[in-house]
């Protein structure tokens, strides 16, 4: 089993607020606070030191732990957890991280009213019963209600769509300090994840108080968590949590790489300059010393290209460090060369104010000329064929006036709950692009909507199919279709699968793209616009495919419309 350092801190510490509010020994509480810190701490993976054996050397690891350490690497959990659960509802644990919700309080509230989760502790208050408590008042039931909205905010991870914009402002307002010389995202946001835990911003600056006092001025800043030396932490209105470091420049290359992450490849980078008798850490790169007494010696840190370059590496992109191949590949000269933005020559999946888009046919066409797109594909949802008819006069008509960008005829055609495609076979045989989607069905079984996806893909008529999934980010997961097959039917039949922009879909995901790219499949990016302004969120799907290792070959969009053409045209004619 394999479990991250943050896993298991957070079982200690879930330990410590179980013993407290079960009224167990003081000692014992902050026993099992300060190892879940040391393991926070810890700049080597506990696995390994466990497998090792060299965890009881680590100061403040006793006995006790290591056995308990053992058990939760091979089971996920330890007797003296599961003993302390068994004897409390989990919703206390949820009770405790609301503001003015302490281990007393947690417990009175569960001994005379019953109160097990935040939902029952959320009614309580609002029937009045919290404020009749010995201690409680009118005015601590009110804080308590509002402690318990924004910890529904802050539950729970943000899309990339939605956390990205805000930490641009506030690279925007720290960058245009006089006193700061870099600033960047760090942590999740800069490596895309689909999802954002908290935003982690650095600053490169001699000056603290200025860059702190700007980053708790800024209007999104709800409260603030903490301020210390180096570091302050701020919530949003919209519950993100914001964390800021602020760092001297010659160790800024240090930090970035460290407060990027992921964990797991920090550790095996820091594994692989000790093997080179190097010490690496957030401060910078240093030489060990070879005798006794000496100090270890600075040797690098103010560019991150010089941590890759202390290890014998080039330079890997923030997307690809999950531990996942890719300090193997950077080894061995064999990393992607992963698409840009400016890479994409085209979109194919664009709805107008014909049917379920906000915008007119000209304004999609304007905007994507400006985004330097040369081909763009009309693809409404449209059921009747006089309609599409109309729709092909009209841009015939435009592309007539406009050379500087091929436009395609295309429709999205609707699979049926059996398979069977929304439009009859001479009129998608008209259209000059075809995108097939299922729009319901995310509850049914893998098999049944991979099976509905299959007629599709053998009719001869679609040429690719849009957001197969169907999931919603934050909403609903979307059918559990084995993309393996898939991706083996799209080999098979020559349709394209999409990669959906829409930062709420984001579908095909990273890693799905990434298993296209190993079966040679190519993905085709689009923005699924529904408006002008939406045509530029393929910056989210680029951000998807470098995560999904994904180059330009790989990418549909990426290429002359002769290939699709091409495509379509042997489809047709096959
Ligand atoms: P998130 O916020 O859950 O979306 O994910 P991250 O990756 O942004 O995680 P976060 O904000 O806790 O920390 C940012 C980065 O800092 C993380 O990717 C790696 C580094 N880091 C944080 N804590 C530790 C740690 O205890 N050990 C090591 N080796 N690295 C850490
Ligand atoms: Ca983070
Ligand atoms: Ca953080």
């Amino acid at each position: 089993m394999s479990v991250t350092n943050k896993d298991v801190a957070g079982i200690f510490s879930e330990m410590a607020d179980l013993t407290e509010l079960q009224d167990g020994n003081a000692f014992r509480i902050r026993s099992f606070r300060r190892v879940a810190q040391v393991l926070e701490d810890l700049h080597e993976s506990v696995t390994s030191l466990y497998e090792s054996g060299a965890l009881s050397d680590i100061p403040g690891v006793g006995k006790g732990t290591v056995r308990r350490v053992g058990q939760i690497i091979e089971t996920g959990t330890c007797d003296d957890h599961r003993e302390l659960r068994e004897k409390m509802p989990a919703g206390l644990l949820d009770m405790l991280q609301i503001s003015g919700m302490g281990p007393k309080t947690v417990k009175l509230v569960y001994e005379r009213l019953g109160v097990s989760s935040v939902d029952e502790l959320e009614a309580a208050c609002k029937a009045g019963h919290l404020a009749e408590l010995p201690r409680m008042g009118e005015k601590t039931q009110d804080r308590i209600l509002k402690s318990i909205e924004s910890w529904r905010k802050r539950s729970g991870r943000m899309p990339l769509g939605e956390a990205i914009p805000a930490g641009k402002r506030f690279l925007d307002a720290l960058g245009a300090l006089g006193c700061v010389e870099r600033c960047d995202l760090a942590g999740s946001s800069r490596r895309r994840r689909e999802t954002i835990g908290d935003l982690d911003v650095l600053v490169a600056s001699r000056e603290v108080a200025p860059v702190m006092d700007a980053f708790v001025a800024q209007p999104l800043v709800a409260e603030v968590l903490l301020r210390g030396d180096t570091k302050c932490s701020v919530r949003l209105e919209s519950g993100l949590q914001v964390d800021l470091r602020v760092l001297e420049p010659e160790s800024y290359g240090a930090a970035l790489h460290y407060f990027t992450g992921s964990q797991m490849h920090n550790i095996a980078i820091r594994d692989r300059g000790k093997r080179a008798g190097l010490r690496i850490n957030e401060y910078g790169v240093y030489r060990e010393p070879t005798e006794e007494g000496q100090e270890p010696v600075l040797i690098g840190g103010a560019s991150e290209e010089e941590v890759f370059a202390a290890v014998k590496l080039p330079y890997i992109p923030p997307e690809l460090r999950e531990n996942r191949g890719e300090i193997e590949a950077a080894e061995k000269g064999t990393l992607p060369e992963l698409i840009t933005d400016a890479d994409l020559r085209g979109d194919l999946h664009v709805h107008t104010d014909a049917a379920e888009g906000q915008d007119s046919l000209e304004a999609m066409v304007d905007a994507a000329i400006e985004l330097g797109r040369t081909y763009l594909a009309i693809t409404d949802r449209i059921s009747s064929p006089e309609k599409l008819a109309e729709q092909r006069t009209a841009i015939a008509m435009l592309q007539e006036k406009c050379d500087e960008i091929r436009l395609l005829a295309g429709v999205e055609v609707v699979i049926g709950p059996d398979g069977e495609l929304s439009l009859d076979e001479a009129t998608l045989r008209e259209a000059e692009w075809v995108i097939a989607c299922a729009h319901d069905g995310f509850d049914q079984s893998g098999e049944k909507m991979l099976a509905r996806l299959e007629r599709a893909m053998k009719s001869g008529l679609v040429d690719c199919i849009g957001h197969p999934a169907n999931r919603i980010l934050g909403g609903r997961p979307g059918a559990p279709i084995d993309h393996d097959k898939l991706i083996a039917l799209a080999k098979e039949t020559g349709v394209f699968i999409e990669l959906d922009s829409d930062p709420r879909r984001l579908d095909l995901d990273a890693a799905h793209c990434r298993q296209a790219r190993e079966h040679d499949v190519m993905v085709a990016l689009c923005s699924d616009a529904r408006s002008a302004a939406e045509l530029a969120r393929t910056e989210y799907g680029i951000y998807t495919a470098r995560r999904g290792w994904l180059e330009v070959a790989n990418v549909l969009t990426a290429q002359p419309v002769e290939v699709l053409l091409e495509r379509r045209a042997a489809r047709l004619s096959g």
